[in-house]
């Protein structure tokens, strides 16, 4: 059925990209759109404009192909195509109510070339009630009918960043479609690129909110993670030892406590459901706690450095501060919604003065943050040290690296007797 299918991918971003060079790999047509022109150049080159493992390969081999290649014309892109999957960013506005200007103007360019007969999907990660409500209607805009003269579906992407390409090849895929003949096209075209279960559910809207319900349970569990951890460290308790104690137990998954939740999902996902549920005069009160919960550990990562350095004799205030890590998470360069950015804020808000060291992240985002760039020998040789973000290279840091002795510790990678038994101030989230 999909032999001579030709796709046409709005965004060519985190998931966009993979996706589009996967189902070229798998011998479909594939044309790529980006507002970016940077991105379709490289894209059109044969490389990938975002690090992910294994995917420059990927989009190397797409593009010799012959079947992947991209375009900032999305009309003459949509209008050569049957299938059109729309992956673009969904953030949250000031407000935080979701911003859908990429998904609606992506869906506004689909509808001018719209035909019978065509299968539009939507991966980008929406507030439940989306398709139906805004992306239907504009897809309708040139008299066609979502159901009888087109098929919609909605499959959200559920791939983690540094392991994205395998996620996508092997993850369970949800679809809903607008009618059966919607879901059932969708599940046969996503079925080329993947091994993992095809799950199709009543509808879009149930599609919709298992994505974000799969992110809001992530963020409570670390939120609770985060309370556990702070009640602990005023009791004197380990909460590292005391949680993977507790997750021996055959039916409890406490999560890691951290300095926040970063990224561009687990941080802004909770935050669709509150907005529809409060269209419905509903108030999702955990979910909201949750998210203010992680969005004070910056703050309290600050009292802790304030704390410790009070016990080495010393005031925050002038004081150099090293942070660690800004990337959201370890061993990935994305440092969107990251916790490390307010925390900076705080301490040279309290007077410090804070250098910023990061094997990923470009000097260029670090100034943003108004840190100072450094390397990593110079931030071990600062008054207090702080780690912030779980990559790979600082677990290797040992007593003997770092010249002063306070250092706070925000993720649970190195061991505090290590730095204890050599005269260490060794302070962090859920560390008494
Ligand atoms: N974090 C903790 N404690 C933990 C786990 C994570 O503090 O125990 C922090 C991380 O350091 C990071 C944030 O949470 O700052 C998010 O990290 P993550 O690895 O949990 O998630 P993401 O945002 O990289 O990817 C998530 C994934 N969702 C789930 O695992 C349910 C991924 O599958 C989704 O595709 C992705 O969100 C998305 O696009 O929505």
């Amino acid at each position: 059925m999909f032999k001579d299918s030709k796709i046409s991918i709005f965004g060519l971003g985190h998931m966009g990209l993979p996706t589009a060079a996967l189902f070229a790999i798998n011998g479909l047509k594939v044309m790529g759109i980006d507002i970016n022109t940077e991105y379709v150049e490289y894209v059109n080159s044969g490389r990938s404009p975002i690090m992910e493992p294994g995917l420059d390969e990927l989009v190397t081999e797409a593009v010799a192909s012959g079947n992947l290649s991209a375009t900032m014309n999305g009309i003459k892109a949509s209008q050569n195509a049957d299938i059109m999957i729309v992956i673009v960013p969904t953030p949250i506005d000031e407000y935080r109510r979701a911003d859908l200007s990429s998904v609606t103007s992506a869906c506004k360019t689909i509808s001018k070339s719209l035909q019978k007969g065509n299968l539009v999907i939507i991966e980008s990660t929406v507030p439940p009630g989306t398709c139906q409500n805004i992306v239907t209607p504009i897809l309708e805009e040139n008299g066609l009918t979502a159901g009888v003269d087109f098929d919609l579906a909605c499959t959200p992407e559920r791939a983690l960043p540094n392991n994205t390409i395998y996620e996508i090849t092997h993850n369970a895929r949800v679809i809903g479609g607008v009618n059966s003949e919607s879901a059932s096209r969708a599940a046969e075209i996503y079925s080329k690129i993947t091994a993992g279960d095809i799950i199709k559910v009543k509808n879009i809207i149930t599609a919709e909110m298992v994505k974000l319900m799969e992110n809001t349970y992530r963020d409570t569990n670390i939120a609770l993670a985060n309370e556990l951890a702070v009640i602990c460290e005023s009791l004197g308790v380990d909460a590292i030892e005391a949680i993977s104690a507790a997750n021996h137990h055959p039916r409890v998954n406490i999560h890691t406590p951290g300095p926040g939740v970063g990224g561009h999902c687990l941080s802004i996902d909770p935050y669709f459901i509150v907005e529809m549920a409060e269209n419905e005069g509903l108030e999702a009160s955990l979910i909201k706690t949750s998210r203010t919960i992680n969005e004070s550990m910056p703050e309290h990562v600050a009292q802790i450095v304030v704390d410790a350095l009070k016990e080495a004799g010393k005031s925050v205030i002038d004081s150099e501060i090293a942070i660690l890590g800004v990337a959201y998470k370890g061993d990935v360069a994305d440092s969107r919604e990251t916790p490390a950015k307010p925390l900076i804020k705080i301490l040279i808000d309290k007077g410090a003065i804070v250098y910023v060291h990061d094997p990923f992240v470009s000097t260029e985002i670090i100034k943003s943050f108004n840190g100072i760039p450094a390397t990593l020998d110079d931030a071990l040789g600062l008054d207090c040290v702080v780690l912030v973000t779980d990559h790979s290279l600082y677990k290797t840091i040992t007593p003997g690296m770092i010249k002063n002795s306070v250092l706070i510790c925000t993720r649970p990678i190195l061991n505090p007797e290590d730095f204890k038994k050599e005269g260490f101030i060794f302070k962090g989230v859920g560390i008494p």
